[in-house]
């Protein structure tokens, strides 16, 4: 007798569809005449879910049995993006699905675009940690994220009359099918109150703490599928929520309001992300969500140890936890308070265990977002927490005091507690002091860490110092956004690049086969015409396919410089106007990103971008030569579309500011050519692909150092080039606001007064790298050449290899085979 195929795990075309047709009506309550594309849309969620189940169970049930050492990566922020196309690849039934779907006379594409993608982050960070999340279940490493369910994450960005308006993200209205709650496994956290000491039975000192409020964390878990194996690892995030019997006291005390005040407080903690990228409040319900789901994560990861019948001096071999920033570095001194106060341990065991489990990834140069906690918010929130911290800081400035004898600024800088003010609890000193490996995210910030920022933690540990490159998914930014490309790679050197990004090496060959140069064209050409389909339909602006597609998309800030990519556009259409005939290379200037809603200067160089595309747009002298779009919304979703059509990436910080980026590395995969600084992992990038493939401009980090140092001057700039002078007049008369010279006012003053991050020094060199690129892009032949070169030589920025390690030389994780039990 013929085997029917099991419903939730079974892989055939038929099988799938009876699956389908199962969930839409028993888990949606719909059928094919009441279904909408967004039921149609949880049914195939609900149909991949289940075959992620059976490969989670298995995994879950693998490393249970086996002890296995597991990667905790904790984390605020997971910009996962949506989920179903990602699963879909890595199941390996893309195709088999897509064919299923279209049986039932319906369309994958326009299901996969019914999902509300999970904006759990604001940019490089959060995707960063999603990234690595595919890359450890890929590599069969064992490993939980942590991180919290925000109920609104990223805020959607609109666009009214130009400026940056801002719309609560419901991301969760309509339900979240990837996710299972965990109530069984809630645990309590504690807010408040004060400590007081006490003497246990054995007569030995022991402090307690008696919160004013305890907060109930609830874990909600995602599976996450590694690529084409049965590893399927857990992002868990901690939701909070009122313990019922807390709020029970209050209701029988006949304080209602004040009971659901209390229930309405708590459940604050996961409500929203801060939207704030690369700039720290110091806001107290910050403190609060770090707080909250640190301890969860730490509470869960004892219980998994004692479920395991391991010891608690067993925690660090059991677990490595990386802290992605000084975000979740609390960790530190509530490790030690959950080891000394719950459990019983002596300080220095417990010290010892804390410091050989955590590991600390500092991810970014701006002084603004060190975090630093008034030493009051502090006490009142986490009153033990600040006694743990003095501790720690007291045996660690013995143990400076023991290296560098007589040292008192040294000690003052290395403190926990910043005393020059106010005084402050210093985060990163906290990680670097718990951790036993701190690292940077490419080569020049680890290197400006240890000679800047982290110089005197690198003078007294420099054995925890070292470098991690960072990495993207290949899995996300080329298989699924940008099929063509796979399929022509598949054709020419086999798949096993999705793995091992290093074989796409094999494609140098191929540069010099006309047709395959020629295939290589036409689906960058292809992928350009869907994007201007979507511009077309989302902007209103028509935008020639055959242009030059210069990109650059990213959070605005003013230290990556979205503003020196609108001087060159400004400077086009001065030489447009004064020669009308000009023959120049036509340009389709792309823009997306979100500004923090606080941040007034960034908002305004969103207003500046859509000004000069109304002018330049709109004017019948310029013609279809040059067009500029911004993108509203800018997420991962659009990401997919936008990386796969680049022809030009723009990565133009000022040198020395751009921890490592992770755009950048996405658009030279799918062949865009780069122009950009000497910052962070671009200069990775240009030697790999070779500085002929890559169009170099600007000051070196030394040279930004130098500069600043000698009394740098924008004014002399500004009045010793013509065209950067007529750029400047132009804006300061209105041409771009309608005649009103006070709209870009702050923008232009700060350029003219201080420019702290050196448009103007680095204008005219970046001028002549954009005249370059417009002369190597009408002679296609060799640019398609450069293009096929940067996708081969990209083989490094796989998060595979980040991952790889990640895992040799921090963690310490052998990876563990999973086999599929029936
Ligand atoms: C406390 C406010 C705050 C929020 C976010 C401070 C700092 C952050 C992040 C660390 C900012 C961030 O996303 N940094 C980016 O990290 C990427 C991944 O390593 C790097 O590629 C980017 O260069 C870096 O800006």
């Amino acid at each position: 007798t013929a085997r029917v195929e099991d419903d939730r795990t079974g892989l055939s075309i038929e099988t799938l569809k009876r699956a389908f047709l199962d969930n839409l009506f028993y888990i949606q309550g719909k059928f094919p005449r009441l279904a909408t594309q967004h039921d149609y849309y949880m049914a195939l969620a609900y149909t991949v879910r289940d075959r992620l189940l059976q490969r989670w169970i298995s995994t879950a049930a693998t490393y249970t049995e086996q002890s296995s050492r597991t990667v905790a990566y904790l984390s605020a922020e997971f910009l996962m993006g949506p989920q179903l196309g990602n699963n879909l690849i890595n199941l390996g039934i893309y195709d088999r699905v897509q064919q299923a779907i279209e049986e039932l006379g319906l369309n994958l594409d326009t299901l996969l675009d019914q999902e509300e993608e999970p904006g759990l982050g604001n940019g490089g960070l959060g995707r960063l940690a999603a990234c690595y999340l595919d890359s450890m279940a890929t590599l069969e490493i064992p490993s939980l994220g942590y991180g919290i369910r925000y109920e609104f994450g990223i805020f959607k960005q609109g666009l009214q009359n130009g400026w940056q308006v801002e719309f609560t993200d419901k991301w969760l209205r309509l339900g979240n099918p990837w996710e299972i709650p965990r109530p069984d496994w809630a645990v309590q956290v504690k807010l408040g109150g004060y400590t007081e000491a006490y003497l246990d039975a054995n007569g030995h000192y022991r402090v307690r703490w008696i919160p004013r409020q305890v907060v109930k964390g609830v874990p909600y878990d995602t599976p996450i599928l590694g690529y084409q194996i049965n590893t399927c690892n857990t992002l868990r995030l901690w939701s909070a929520q009122a313990p019922e019997s807390f709020d029970f006291e209050a209701f029988n005390s006949g304080d209602y309001l004040g009971a659901v005040q209390e229930k309405i407080s708590s459940e604050n903690l996961s409500k929203v992300l801060y939207p704030n990228d690369n700039v720290s409040q110091g806001k107290q319900l910050r403190l609060a969500q770090q707080i909250f789901f640190v301890s969860c994560s730490l509470q869960d990861m004892i219980r998994i140890l004692l479920r395991q019948k391991l010891p608690l001096s067993e925690f660090s071999q059991k677990f490595t936890v990386q802290l992605n920033d000084t975000h979740p570095a609390i960790a530190v001194a509530e490790l030690m308070r959950l080891l000394v106060d719950e459990h019983g341990i002596a300080w220095d065991q417990a010290w010892d265990i804390t410091r050989n489990s955590f590991a600390y990834t500092n991810h970014t140069l701006m002084p603004e977002a060190l975090e630093r906690w008034p030493v009051e918010m502090f006490g009142q929130m986490l009153p033990r927490h600040l006694e743990i911290v003095y501790e720690i800081n007291h045996h660690f400035l013995d143990e400076v005091r023991a290296k560098f004898p007589d040292d008192g600024d040294r000690i003052r800088r290395m403190s926990l507690i910043d005393e020059s003010g106010e005084r402050f609890v210093r985060m990163a000193n906290l990680a670097c002091v718990g951790s036993y490996a701190i690292n940077g995210v490419a080569a020049l910030h680890t290197e400006l860490l240890q000679k800047d920022v982290l110089h005197d933690f690198y003078q007294l540990y420099p054995e925890k110092f070292n470098n991690k490159t960072n990495g993207v998914t290949p899995r996300r930014f080329m298989v699924l956004s940008n099929p063509r490309l796979t399929h022509l790679l598949n054709d020419t050197i086999g798949d096993s690049w999705v793995q091992h990004l290093d074989h796409l090496q094999k494609l140098e060959t191929s540069v010099e086969d006309a047709s395959f140069r020629q295939r290589w064209w036409e689906i960058k050409q292809a992928n350009k015409h869907d994007l201007a389909t979507y511009i077309q339909a989302h902007n209103g602006i028509t935008v020639d396919p055959e242009s030059l597609f210069d990109i650059q998309v990213k959070r605005i800030h003013e230290y990556k410089r979205q503003h020196l990519m609108v001087l060159h556009i400004i400077t086009l259409y001065n030489r447009l106007k004064a020669n009308p005939n000009l023959d120049i290379t036509p340009r389709t200037f792309l823009f997306g990103g979100k500004a923090a809603p606080g941040y007034m200067m960034a908002k305004l160089i969103i207003k500046l971008i859509t000004s000069v595309a109304d002018v330049v747009n709109n004017d019948p002298a310029v013609g279809d030569r040059l067009k500029v779009v911004f993108l509203k919304n800018f997420n991962v979703k659009l990401a997919q579309h936008i990386y796969p059509a680049a022809d030009l990436s723009e990565q133009v910080s000022m040198a020395g500011k751009e921890a490592s980026g992770t755009g950048n590395m996405k658009f030279a995969m799918n062949g865009a050519l780069t122009i950009g600084t000497l910052d962070g992992a671009n200069i990775e990038i240009r030697e790999e692909v070779g500085p002929e493939n890559f169009f170099l401009f600007g000051l070196t980090a030394a040279e930004v150092k130098a500069l600043k140092a000698s009394s740098y001057n924008p004014w002399n700039y500004y009045q010793s080039n013509p065209e950067l002078k007529e750029v400047i007049d132009r804006l300061k008369a209105g041409d771009f606001s309608g005649g009103n010279p006070d709209l870009f006012r702050p923008l232009i003053d700060s350029l003219l007064s201080w420019d702290n991050y050196l448009l103007f020094a680095d204008y005219q060199s970046y001028i002549e790298a954009q005249e370059k690129v417009s002369q190597a892009y009408r002679d296609r032949d060799r640019w398609v050449r450069m293009s096929i070169l940067n996708t081969a030589r990209m083989g490094k920025f796989s998060s595979d290899r980040s991952i790889a390690e990640y895992a040799a030389d921090i963690w310490q994780t052998p990876s563990v085979k999973i086999e599929l039990t029936d």
